[in-house]
């Protein structure tokens, strides 16, 4: 008996299906492995601190580079993949057949899938290959328009809001399981995926009222003040809700943190500014795209003149 731990990028429905994806291909080699799925969560330090990477063999996916000598098997396309950056050289030294790191690549499910295709001649069943093909779409993005982005229109795109909404383990790696076995289609219909589902999309359709009426146009940006509101980051439905926006600074607090997070249009105006050096001027980072500022729990009056700064800037 072999026992996998398998570390996944946790509420992401393209980390669930990178550690579908090489579950089934380890167990084509290791047909006897018992395979435990670890969730992982991005945090500032090390993200690895409190995980125990003490399977026989252990794997990690979707997530950021971890140097431990144990984890033997590495696959991720996150440009900020390497924490601390000097870890990169690390990771390159190595030269490890059993890892692959493609930051141009628009999910790990597809880096996932090429390299074993590639290195070890392992071709995936029709519905996995489904899957790393919605994962491509899902974890990208890569949607025509907002409408059709927020329309959950299918089983991925639904699965995709199940599984970032849902903060259970247990539920998580049945769903891994079952991406394994079952065509997507089926796992939407499941009841075990259903319970919480169906109350999931009746939310986000109030949801969207609420954000409608909390949206603050100022010129080109919408700012969505959501202290207190009881309501999350609209996430894509911002530029569902107002096309017409080229960037949207939402302000959100929980016990533990105040967030300010600013992300572009990709449906909208043309993008003129780099988000992460705007967000890392302020304390925060992210890409060119989106980018963030993390503030202690309760310091809302200075996440609010975060908030208000950046849109100064965006809008000047
Ligand atoms: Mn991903």
């Amino acid at each position: 008996m072999t026992t996998l731990k398998l570390f996944f990028h946790d509420a992401c429905f393209d980390g669930a299906a990178s550690a579908a994806l090489f579950a089934a291909f380890y167990r084509t080699r290791r047909p006897d492995a018992t395979i435990v799925p670890v969730g992982l969560h991005h945090k500032l330090g090390d993200a690895f601190a409190d995980a125990a990477i003490d399977g026989d063999d252990n794997a990690c996916v979707d997530f950021r580079y971890c140097p431990h000598p144990a984890m033997r098997w590495w696959f991720d396309h996150h440009a900020t993949a390497f924490h601390p950056a000097e870890l990169a050289a690390h990771f390159e030294a190595r030269r490890d057949q059993q890892m692959a790191f493609e930051p141009t690549a628009p999910s790990c499910a597809g880096v996932v899938t090429r390299t074993l295709a590639a290195r070890y001649g392992w071709t995936p069943p029709p519905h996995l290959a489904e899957l790393t093909a919605w994962a491509d779409i899902v974890d990208a993005a890569a949607y025509p328009d907002a409408a059709t982005a927020c329309a959950l229109g299918s089983p991925a795109t639904r699965l995709a809001v199940w599984v970032a909404s849902v903060r259970n383990p247990p539920l998580i790696a049945r769903f891994i399981a079952a991406l394994e076995r079952e065509p997507l289609e089926a796992i939407d219909r499941a009841p075990w995926v259903r319970a919480d589902l169906d109350p999931i999309l009746t939310r986000r359709a109030g949801d969207r009222e609420r954000w409608r009426k909390l949206g603050q146009v100022r010129g080109e940006v919408v700012l969505f003040d959501l202290v207190g509101r009881g309501v999350g980051s609209p996430g894509l439905t911002a530029y569902d809700l107002f096309p017409a926006c080229t960037y949207t600074v939402t302000l959100l607090a929980s016990d533990s943190a105040v967030k300010v997070g600013v992300g572009w249009n990709p449906w909208g105006g043309a993008r003129r500014h780099d988000l992460g050096q705007l967000c890392a001027s302020h304390g925060g980072g992210g890409h060119a795209v989106v980018g963030g500022v993390t503030l202690p729990g309760g310091a809302i009056d200075a996440g609010r003149a975060v908030a208000t700064a950046i849109v100064a800037s965006l809008t000047a």
